[in-house]
């Protein structure tokens, strides 16, 4: 068996130092050491096959998580190139895996690779923060392997056998040491191969978990792309047209795929991905597609006199209403900008997408005319109601301007009207109110108590929303009005804090808020000012012992391994599992919950609203059966909100 020479150059001892500059500052590659950073370590090695995937060598890629939380990742590529590097004196796939950044550095680089950002930092950063890492490699009729230990090489890439066929397969044990946990969510890499495959038209992707009895699995192919993608977004809506608006462009330097489809809903869902991954924040593929819409949806409604010379343009959200739209972009050296770097900052790129939405987009409304007119006469209704949400806007500030006071009569305010320090809790059910309202610090607490039913939001337009009796204490609250209007320099409040019980009610109307400020009020939740609050689950007390408060389950049982080793038995203490806000009296829910120097919060990011949203439109959606089917299998995911 032919063996690969190892040698440590000057060269190998850079490549050690960058490596443990990795170990040392985990979060500065992968983000975070949370589970998220955990997730993050296989879409690197699965980015790697859908880059060969791109490059048109690869077909089929095959996830597993295995018991014990060792990730497989295998393709059918070209199999990582084995001979020896001549920068590095080792092997290119040992370069691939210990040099930081090699993937582009080293020839391996398929146009599009991500440069900055969170993502795309590479095999080595996954190998260094791996307890241990191992890699197959099928390549020119040979079968070879070589293993790491923390990044280090415990055994150089070796020939150990034949093959037939081509690909590479990785296994690793993510580091304990290094990640707080390394429990993979299966939901979490589903939902992301999902995603994956709509976005890579024909490759196959599997996922397999083999922690559980039975294995639980999916597999991924759409050949519809995009449109497989929107069809799948709108599987429980209402459609407006049967298939969606397909358009795709390849032969410039920015290849653009879109798929479009309405709804009668009234929400925009548009999400929006560059170089496969998820541009949150948006940036100018997204604004270059929003301006090609509004202007070829208006210039067609006048060239059809739909529109007459005396009406109005339409505007840019009268016709997104109801629409459902994926848009993905490829761009060779992307910037990525914005508070969690997901927004596309490449000037060039917004001309490029309007251009290719343009002609596309006018020569199908041309081609469809049953279609453009059923989306001109929703975009006109819109427009409508936008006008009759305008004047009710007016009455509601009229009306403020006579009033004293244009604070909803249940809110307990706190006396600061400094915005900074102050917060406010938005309490579900009315006697949790009352011990928030005993409870708090009036400084700079104030309480809105809401109780009832939400108003489902997914089924009114805006004017509905600002005459209803339960959203608009809030908006009147918060102080900064909704939708075009929200300005996020008068909120009244830093911090805007939602408390609910920590049970299948309390996460309803967590989801309905969460869902109203993402479509009412985004830049509070981009802004970081949205928060949960989380009241703990359970009380252990006993005589002469400080009561102490569990948060979770895992801490219960932390907190009896903890009394345990002092000598106090599980049977001694007296357990109260708390089912809802409203057990707890004033000074307890000061204490748990609300003490800023001992409450425990948890910030609100994008990612939880867009959760919130999705699991919203299935509750709230008109069938029935996805709703129950969902509530069934991911009961846990409404819980998840909360992590
Ligand atoms: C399970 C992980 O890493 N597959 C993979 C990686 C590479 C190639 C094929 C590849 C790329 C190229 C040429 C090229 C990589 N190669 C490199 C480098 N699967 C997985 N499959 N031949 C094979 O891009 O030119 C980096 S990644 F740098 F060595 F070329």
């Amino acid at each position: 068996m032919e063996k690969y020479e190892h040698k440590y150059g000057a060269e190998q001892i850079q490549v050690l130092e960058g490596l443990e500059a990795v170990r040392k500052r985990p979060g500065m590659y992968i983000g975070s050491t949370s589970v998220r950073g955990l997730h993050h370590c296989v879409y690197e090695i699965v980015d790697n096959c859908v880059d060969e995937a791109l490059a048109g060598y690869c077909t089929d890629i095959k996830v597993e998580i295995e018991p014990g939380n060792i990730i497989s990742v295998e393709d059918n590529g070209r199999g990582i190139p084995v001979e020896i590097h001549p920068k590095t004196k080792i092997s290119t796939a040992e370069t691939v895996y210990t040099v930081l950044h090699a993937g582009g550095k080293f020839g391996g680089d398929s146009g599009y690779k991500v440069s900055g950002g969170l993502h795309g930092v590479g095999a080595s950063v996954v190998n260094a923060l791996s307890t241990w890492l191992e890699v197959t490699i099928k390549r020119d009729g040979g079968l070879y392997q070589m293993s790491f230990e923390k990044g280090k090489t415990v055994k150089p890439l070796e020939k150990i056998g034949d093959s037939k066929g081509t690909g590479t397969k990785v296994r690793f044990l993510a580091d304990d040491t290094i990640f707080e946990s390394l429990e993979y969510e299966y939901e979490v890499l589903e939902k992301r191969f999902r995603e994956m495959a709509f976005l890579t038209k024909g490759l196959k992707i599997s996922i397999e978990d083999k922690r559980v009895d039975p294995v639980q699995k999916a597999e991924f192919c759409f050949e519809g792309g995009l449109n497989s993608f929107v069809e799948y977004l709108n599987k429980n809506k209402e459609k407006l047209h049967k298939s969606p608006i397909y358009i795709e462009k390849n032969d410039g330097d920015v290849p653009v795929e879109i798929a479009i489809q309405y709804t009668t809903s009234y929400s925009e869902n548009i999400y929006s991905f560059v170089n496969n991954i998820n541009t949150i924040e948006g940036g100018t593929h997204l604004e270059g597609f929003k301006r090609s819409l509004t202007k070829v949806f208006n210039d067609y409604a006048r060239g059809k006199n739909i529109l007459k010379d005396k009406d109005q343009n339409l505007l840019g959200e009268d016709i997104r209403e109801g629409i459902t739209a994926v848009i993905s972009v490829k761009v060779k050296e992307p910037q990525f900008e914005g508070q969690t770097k997901t927004k596309l900052g490449n000037s060039e790129v917004t001309g490029i997408v309007q251009s290719a939405m343009n002609d596309a987009l006018s020569a199908y409304l041309e081609e469809n005319p049953a279609v453009a007119k059923a989306v001109l006469e929703k975009c006109i209704s819109a427009s409508r109601a936008r006008e009759a949400a305008r004047k009710a806007r007016e009455l509601v500030r009229r009306k403020s301007a006579l009033e004293t006071s244009t604070l909803p009569g249940k809110l307990a305010d706190c006396s600061s009207k400094n915005p900074e320090e102050c917060e406010v809790y938005i309490v579900e059910g009315d006697s949790a109110g009352g011990s928030a309202k005993q409870g708090r610090d009036r400084k700079y607490q104030a309480i809105l108590p809401l109780w009832g039913k939400m108003l489902n939001v997914e089924k009114s337009r805006a004017d509905k929303i600002y005459n209803n009796d339960k959203l608009q204490p809030v908006i009147l609250a918060v102080g900064a009005g909704i939708g075009a209007d929200f300005d996020i320099t008068k909120i009244r409040y830093g911090k805007v804090i939602i408390m609910a019980d920590a049970d299948v009610d309390g996460a309803h109307i967590r989801t309905l808020l969460l869902t109203f400020f993402f479509r009412y009020m985004r830049p509070l939740i981009e802004n970081g000012n949205v928060y949960l609050a989380q009241p703990p689950l359970y009380k252990l007390s006993k005589k002469g012992m400080d009561d102490i408060y569990c948060y979770t389950d895992e801490d219960l049982d932390k907190s009896f391994k903890e009394l345990e080793e002092k000598g106090i038995a599980r049977d001694t203490l007296s357990i109260q599992r708390y089912k809802g806000l409203g057990e707890m009296n004033p000074e307890q829910l000061w204490e748990t919950t609300m003490d800023p120097e001992r409450r425990i919060m948890v910030k609100v990011t994008m990612e939880d609203a867009i959760k919130a949203d999705e699991i919203f439109n299935l509750l709230m959606g008109d069938e029935v059966e996805p709703r129950r089917e969902f509530i069934e299998k991911n009961a846990k995911y409404v819980r998840n909100l909360d992590i």
